[in-house]
């Protein structure tokens, strides 16, 4: 299958307008572009992903508990990349799966300068399936990872809060700053008490970036009224050359 994506970002002045950094402060930054790619595009792609991905629910151990994993995973990497610390999948190849490669494409065209290696899917399969708190902070993508998130199908909401840390002190953004953002309402982001909520849309682009993985966590709830399925693909780089790496924080 090839779709030929032509990478928007963003074919029309409103879609551009719509790219919203957020400053979490310290640092740490979001970015987020509601449709990074056309919408029927983006349904095409979720009924390839949906149907083609080989998905698994592993079994994941963690601090000497089981868990099954409350969504469907699938890895990919490049050759010869360390392998993850929290669990330990198996790689597969995207030149076996084109459509990966040209999602990364536009992204890496809405992401200058950024050079992904890795990709984790998700696929929750209605609202009972979630990510709980966590954050991406394997010692294997260095001490301030780009992630980016791209989303089809079923709108979810994505929550990231600021962690207790040794290194920063717990920090509230200001409502001055909330209030910098009068967009953010319409595109369905908000923040209450120093957490933000972002609803994210078929065909969107979510970015975290500097040290969002270190100073907070993120989740992706349950939600009783999500009735359809999303999929959820995160790229990463995995750096080469660092070794030893520690214990991410993953609870399942
Ligand atoms: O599904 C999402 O939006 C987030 C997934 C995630 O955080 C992860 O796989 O590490
Ligand atoms: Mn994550």
């Amino acid at each position: 299958m090839s779709l030929r994506l032509t990478t928007n970002p963003n074919p029309n002045p409103n879609e551009r307008e719509k790219r919203r950094t957020i400053d979490l402060g310290e640092g740490s930054e979001i970015i987020y572009v509601p449709r990074l790619l056309p919408y029927d595009e983006s349904w095409k792609l979720f009924d390839y992903l949906d149907k083609e991905i080989p998905w698994t629910r592993p079994l994941i151990h963690v601090y000497g508990r089981s868990c099954v994993q409350p969504r469907d995973t699938c890895y990919f990497a490049a050759e010869g990349l360390p392998e993850l610390q929290y669990y330990k999948p198996h790689a597969y190849s995207w030149d076996d799966y084109p459509p990966l490669k040209e999602i990364l494409t536009a992204v890496h065209d809405a992401l200058p300068g950024s050079s992904f290696n890795s990709l984790l899917l998700n696929r929750y399969k209605n609202g009972s399936d979630y990510v709980a708190w966590h954050a991406d902070d394997e010692k294997v993508y260095g001490p301030t990872p780009e992630i980016a998130s791209i989303s089809f199908g079923c709108e979810r909401e994505f929550l990231l809060k600021k962690r207790p840390s040794k290194k920063t002190s717990q920090v509230q953004i200001p409502t001055s700053r909330r209030e910098e953002q009068p967009a953010t309402k319409r595109l369905k982001i908000s923040s209450q008490n120093g957490q933000h909520s972002f609803v994210l849309k078929h065909g969107s682009l979510l970015v975290m970036r500097g040290y969002t993985q270190r100073d907070w966590l993120h989740s992706v709830p349950k939600r009783v009224k999500a009735d359809a399925v999303r999929i959820n693909l995160t790229f990463r780089r995995v750096e080469i050359s660092i070794e030893n790496s520690k214990k991410p924080t993953f609870p399942c």
